[in-house]
């Protein structure tokens, strides 16, 4: 027996809990190593006083490029569980596999208490399931100063004419909140349900990451009352609306900042954040910043969230938005550089003002130290949708796409992962049309690959027209409403897509994920016991046969049978 590659951890992701009394059980092993893993388990006071253990077979289910997962959701009456796998390799041997390792598979072994893990009782609060609405939810990303501006009499002084380019990273064009209020209705048409505002709060910059005063609506994007009025639009129309907030810094124009540079070490915000010389700036020769900021940003000085006086203040912040302008969602920027007790309370204080907020961290690499343990719901889910733009870039082989993707699959407990915002670009990458070669049916293929994958979609502004862009500033250009957005073919095709994914919510959320490679095209089936989605991918370079059986909801290059190049089919059975 190959012992190598086989491993599981009681109380971890290998082990997440479901619901009430169902916990999902999960073992690695080497890639085609073992072929049979059964679950010997059971109640352990039940078990000694005389009721003989169960047996059941995992299920080998995803695949990443070195190991097999094998999955099976296990119902737990009692809500306490111990188990051990009993595995069979190619050869037909077998062995033990528990909490103290390997044993050999004898009565007497099995008979023995100490070889089982314990999940000594399994409390669904510890779950910290996500709230439910999330995975139903297709999010929409605006960036408010290139969305739309609804109202010429609050722009900047240097505002430039609408869509006017080249975009620069000062260039402001007067989007505002009244230019979404305006849209509210495009965007139901769509089919989102979920607004992702980028930061909105006062700031000099037209990203707003540079936050100068949390409680206040930027006066260049509008008034608390369009933002309420706003809100309650969103809400009418069935979209929840996240909010964008920056805690890993503030903003160089911000009091608490400008009075440490007034006032120095005696500033009573000196402790707010990390300083290490007086006063505050640039070494006069080597001409290093004294003090620590986001990435090389003079401008951002990084705030020291372990300072009490500092959490109560993001708290105040963060729960004063959801409680009285009644946000249902908050994104933390660079949540991955701020530690990790101060999101314990800053999640806490949220969760006890409103239970069902959703909260996501940004994070670019997989992150499951920031999901759960009284954190995040989900970060943003980089790492998943990656490898898509690759995929149809023809940057990766089928067989590499999949594992990869079976990797970040998983990365987080199922109920997370079905919350992970998934985007294919966002502000801060260049669009996927154009990393893609401006090919808008490629653009389609991803979004639809994506649309089937577990996880919350987000459609980043402009792409239901196409719009293309490279990196920061050019991925931020005006939204361009003329023509009207749903005379575009590529409108068309996204509404149609955003309707079907959000009839298919259930299914998407609970069904089977599996794979299979034919040929040139790559083929993502979704199935319980009523229905079968298939997504097929032709990435080869002729046209490939491919089954149609079911009923095609979407297709591109396909004809009966035949597969273009480039094409792809969504059917369902
Ligand atoms: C500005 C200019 C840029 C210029 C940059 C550098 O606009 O053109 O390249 O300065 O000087 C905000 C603004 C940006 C602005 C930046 C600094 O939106 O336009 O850039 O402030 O003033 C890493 C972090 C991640 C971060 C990205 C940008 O891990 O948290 O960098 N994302 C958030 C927001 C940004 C925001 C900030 C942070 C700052 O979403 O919009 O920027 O508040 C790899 C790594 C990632 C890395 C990523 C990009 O993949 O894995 O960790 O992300 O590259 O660098
Ligand atoms: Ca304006």
């Amino acid at each position: 027996m190959q012992l190598a590659g086989i491993s599981h951890c009681a109380e971890s992701a290998d082990t997440a809990i479901l619901a009430d009394h169902q916990v999902l059980m999960r073992l690695r092993t080497a890639l085609d190593g073992v072929q049979q893993v059964e679950l010997i388990y059971g109640d352990m006071y039940l078990w000694q006083a005389g009721t003989p253990l169960q047996q059941v077979y995992l299920q080998p289910t995803l695949a990443t490029q070195a190991q097999q997962y094998w999955t099976l959701p296990v119902t737990v009456p009692t809500n306490r569980l111990i188990y051990a796998f009993k595995l069979t390799d190619l050869n037909g041997a077998t062995i033990g596999y528990g909490d103290d390792g390997f044993f050999d598979d004898t009565v007497a072994n099995w008979a023995t208490t100490g070889h089982y893990f314990h999940l000594p009782y399994l409390h669904v609060s510890d779950a910290e399931l996500p709230p439910a609405w999330v995975k139903s939810t297709v999010w929409y990303q605006i960036f408010p100063e290139r969305f739309a501006n609804g109202d010429v009499s609050n722009d900047p002084q240097n505002t430039q004419p609408w869509g006017q380019g080249p975009v620069k990273t000062d260039s402001f064009y007067g989007g505002d909140l009244r230019g979404i209020i305006d849209h509210l209705d495009d965007l139901a048409d769509l089919g989102i349900n979920g607004l992702y505002l980028c930061p909105i709060f006062t700031s000099p910059s037209n990203h707003k990451y540079d936050t100068l005063d949390h409680f206040e609506i930027d006066p260049h994007f509008g008034t608390k009352q369009d933002f309420q009025e706003l809100v309650d639009g969103a809400h009418a129309r069935g979209m929840h609306v996240m909010l964008d907030a920056v805690f890993n810094h503030f903003g160089a124009a911000s009091p608490q900042w400008q009075d440490v540079v007034k006032n120095g070490a005696k500033s009573r915000f000196a402790d707010w954040f990390h300083i290490h010389d007086w006063p505050v700036g640039r070494d006069q020769q080597t001409g290093t910043l004294n003090y620590e900021t986001f990435g090389t940003t003079a401008s951002m000085p990084k705030l020291k969230t372990q300072n009490p006086a500092v959490r109560d203040y993001l708290i105040e912040i963060t729960t004063y938005w959801l409680s009285q302008l009644d946000i249902d969602a908050w994104r933390f920027d660079v949540a991955d550089e701020v530690d990790h007790g101060t999101w314990r309370a800053i999640c806490a204080a949220l969760r006890a003002v409103k239970p069902d907020v959703y909260l996501l961290g940004e994070a670019w690499h997989s992150s499951p130290s920031l999901i759960g343990n009284g954190q995040f719901d989900a970060v943003m889910n980089y790492p998943l949708t990656r490898p898509i733009l690759a995929l149809f870039n023809h940057e990766l082989t089928l067989k590499d796409y999949v594992g990869k993707t079976n990797l970040q699959l998983t990365q987080y407990p199922r109920p997370n992962q079905q919350v992970m915002l998934n985007a294919l670009d966002t502000h801060d990458t260049a669009r996927a049309i154009t990393v893609m070669g401006n090919q808008p049916q490629r653009l389609q293929a991803a979004l639809t690959l994506m649309m089937l994958l577990p996880g919350s979609p987000c459609i980043y502004y402009g792409t239901e027209i196409g719009l293309p862009g490279g990196p920061d500033p050019d991925n931020r250009r005006c939204m361009s409403w003329q023509p009207a957005p749903v005379t575009t073919e590529m409108y068309g095709f996204v509404r149609a897509l955003l309707v079907w994914r959000r009839q298919q919510t259930e299914f998407l959320a609970t069904s089977a994920l599996s794979w299979q490679i034919e040929g040139d095209c790559l083929v993502l089936i979704r199935q319980n016991d009523d229905q079968t989605v298939t997504g097929t991918f032709n990435l080869g370079t002729t046209a490939q046969t491919i089954a149609n059986d079911g009923m095609t909801v979407l297709a591109v290059g396909q004809q009966g049978q035949q597969l273009a190049a480039g094409g792809f089919s969504l059917q369902v059975q």
